[in-house]
């Protein structure tokens, strides 16, 4: 035992030897170095660092001032916002607001452009019930053919079946859209290769619109799926509903979808559970849904012909329903836009490969992943190699005819990712390992193709993964993130609601390695996007000085340095604001109890991470003011008395005297 150690010691010196030599060597004379080396080697020793330890913390650690070559937009669960992480550091860089509101950067916290948004996607058909939480699922980058071009980002709440969409300019929500006709929505979002259609299939079915009620035991006859395209317009960055549709589909649970890219092209792929209808009812003495969703062996992949989907529509074929044009299921049917795979059981992730010919299915509760040729998929449609119809007459396409391989990998795959060199990688949930394995031809041809290459241990229950631009027409390999469920035992505890674990892995080597774990304290993410960071050319500043984050543009209405006042008209009070380090102008607002007041405020600021705050005690106002950001504020000035107003970001020395009053009269 005592020898091992020795051994051990020496290995681990010798690579922190090594590794102090490299690192200071550029910096350093002979005699520092060596000392340098020696006091690693003695860190490594007193924290007790393994070789793979050290190793591990030379491949993640990025020194101060030097930045992360990929980030991750990663969902952000339940806080209904989205993480921004860069790797391999695995920092935590920002939390973009996108459905909660997120009092440091002024998001629907009183700025009146972005209460309009979180408005805008309240709950529709009268009850305008506000919606102020999201359940984040899948971001998905915007695309240029079937690659990310860093210009936008999706994501889906699927508790209430809406989109928002972020400017990676600003990082900033620039429209949130409640989907028309759909409660639910998991299969959300993926994009089509050039972002033409932003791609939302609905989970649990209920009658279209969801506010049409129907007894649950009308199941078969009134509940119903949909998919919806939203066209997307780059010009504009917003989703223009106008030229979007749905299609409708039978009630059983689409889950996750991925749009075709190169020779699949034009086509959707989306896996689907409960193909049963069972409709539940457990205290009933029904079978509970876990029970009657589960028991076929087969559900069916659902397999979308968009591009012929826009034809139709375009021919005048789909029906307006709550605003948006919708394709009836028969109609889907009669003009060829969707067939049926079976697939194996309790199906989850369908994932198309880089080159688009073949589309990976796992099943929760199978052992393998199946995985479905482009190729042979068209040739079934054209030869009409049907295994049958389901009840609603959706052709189902014959399994073997379809295949193109299945392979052994492990006990509740879910989802695949890729890299450049021809490898898959698939989460394996119940035994809580990522599987490496091999694609078949062009990849990878004979004996060397669809093998099981490798698994590397999860800490713990893997549910989605990323790989580096890993669902994209080129994928680049060196990392992949497992995002667990279950982090059990690795960090210190903090109460019995445990983070969530992200693990970093190295897939650049032989054999793959687990180099870094980063606790997720915020909300279970469930999909993650890995981007290059060198593609994203954010703004540093806002290019102009009273910018609207909405419009994008200067905004004409916004305060002006040299013009800042109170303006009266009757009972409308219009404020014109600047800031700028250390004063707000005006520093005093006098109104009347019961003034409809507005304050529009402009940074005039240009300097990099200038950033104010704009907080009003008691009217539950904070604003995020950039540099050269010009926001409005909103708000009847219903409760009488003295209500300082200051600044929350420490901004300066004079950080503290950025206040003002606001002096609102009593009426007598
Ligand atoms: S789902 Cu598969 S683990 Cu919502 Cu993409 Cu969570
Ligand atoms: Cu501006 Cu503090």
């Amino acid at each position: 035992m005592k020898q091992r150690k020795g051994v051990f010691l020496s290995l681990c010196a010798i690579f922190v030897i090594a590794a102090g030599i490299f690192i200071v060597s550029a910096v350093t004379s002979d005699s520092q170095q060596a000392k340098l080396s020696a006091s690693a080697g003695q860190i490594a020793q007193e924290r007790g660092l393994s070789p793979a330890d050290i190793s591990a913390a030379l491949k993640t650690y990025v020194p101060t001032g030097k930045y992360d070559d990929y980030l991750m937009f990663s969902s952000g669960g339940h806080s209904g916002q989205v993480l921004v992480i860069g790797v391999p550091s695995m920092r935590l860089l920002k939390v973009i607001a996108a459905f909660t509101p997120e009092p440091w950067q002024g998001f629907a916290t009183g700025a009146k452009e972005s209460g309009d948004l979180l408005d805008g996607a309240n709950m529709p058909l009268g009850t305008n019930r506000e919606l102020r939480w999201a359940d984040t699922h899948h971001p998905a980058l915007s695309e240029t053919n079937g690659d990310y071009d860093g210009q936008f980002l999706f994501i889906n709440d699927k508790a209430n079946a809406r989109i928002a969409v972020i400017d990676l300019r600003d990082f900033e929500t620039k429209q949130i859209i409640k989907s028309p006709n759909m409660i639910s929505d998991h299969g959300s979002t993926f994009v089509t290769p050039n972002t033409e259609y932003v791609i939302e299939g609905s989970q649990y079915a209920a009658p279209i619109p969801f506010s049409d009620y129907a007894p649950i035991e009308q199941y078969q006859e009134k509940y119903r799926g949909l998919i919806g395209f939203y066209k997307f317009n780059r010009a504009k960055g917003r989703i223009d509903m106008a030229s979007s549709f749905q299609i409708e589909i039978p009630p059983y649970w689409q889950d996750l979808c991925d749009a075709g890219k190169k020779v699949s092209e034009g086509w959707l792929f989306c896996g689907s559970l409960n193909t049963e209808m069972a409709t539940g009812g457990f205290g009933d003495g029904k079978p509970p849904f876990e029970a009657g969703v589960s028991q076929k062996d087969m559900d069916y992949l659902h397999v979308v012909n968009w591009k012929k989907a826009e034809a139709v529509v375009a021919a005048g074929k789909a029906k307006m329903i709550s605003g948006i044009k919708v394709i009836p299921l028969q109609t889907a049917i009669d003009e060829g836009l969707l067939y049926f795979i079976p697939e194996p059981k309790s199906p989850h992730g369908a994932d198309v490969s880089p080159d688009g010919n073949y589309i990976v299915i796992s099943g929760k509760l199978d052992t393998h992943a199946t995985i479905f040729g482009f190729d042979k998929i068209q040739k079934a449609i054209a030869n009409k190699t049907f295994e049958g119809k389901d009840v609603f007459g959706v052709p189902i396409l014959d399994f073997n005819a379809v295949k193109a391989a299945q392979l052994e990998i492990g006990l509740g795959p879910l989802h695949t990712q890729f890299d450049d060199k021809g490898n898959a990688y698939t989460s394996v949930f119940i035994e809580s390992t990522m599987a490496k394995w091999t694609l078949g031809e062009p990849y990878n041809s004979g004996e060397k193709a669809w093998k099981l290459v490798e698994k590397i241990p999860i800490h713990y229950n893997i549910g989605h993964l990323v790989c580096a631009e890993g669902d994209t027409v080129s994928p680049d390999g060196k990392y992949c993130v497992s995002l667990n469920k279950w982090a059990i035992d690795r960090f210190t505890p903090v109460g019995p609601l445990h983070p969530q674990n992200f693990q970093l892995i190295d897939i650049s080597g032989e054999k793959m390695q687990l180099l870094y774990d980063m606790p997720i304290g915020i909300g279970e993410p469930h999909y993650v996007q890995m981007i290059k960071a060198d593609k994203l050319n954010p703004w540093l500043v806002y290019p102009e000085v009273g910018f609207n984050t909405i419009t994008m543009s200067v905004d004409p209405k916004a305060a002006k340095s040299g013009s800042e006042g109170i303006v009266r008209n009757g009972n409308n009070v219009d404020v014109y604001m600047t800031a700028i380090r250390s004063h707000f102008n005006p520093e005093h607002i006098k109104v009347k109890q019961g003034d409809n007041v507005k304050i529009h405020i402009t940074s005039i600021e240009r300097a990099r991470d200038a950033t104010h705050g704009f907080a009003i005690d008691g009217y539950n106002v904070n604003l995020s003011l950039e540099p050269g950001e010009a926001s409005t504020v909103e708000f009847v000035a219903d409760k009488p008395g003295v209500y300082p107003f200051y600044c929350t970001e420490f901004c300066s020395a004079l950080h503290l005297e950025m206040a003002g009053y606001l002096l609102v009269e009593p009426n007598q």
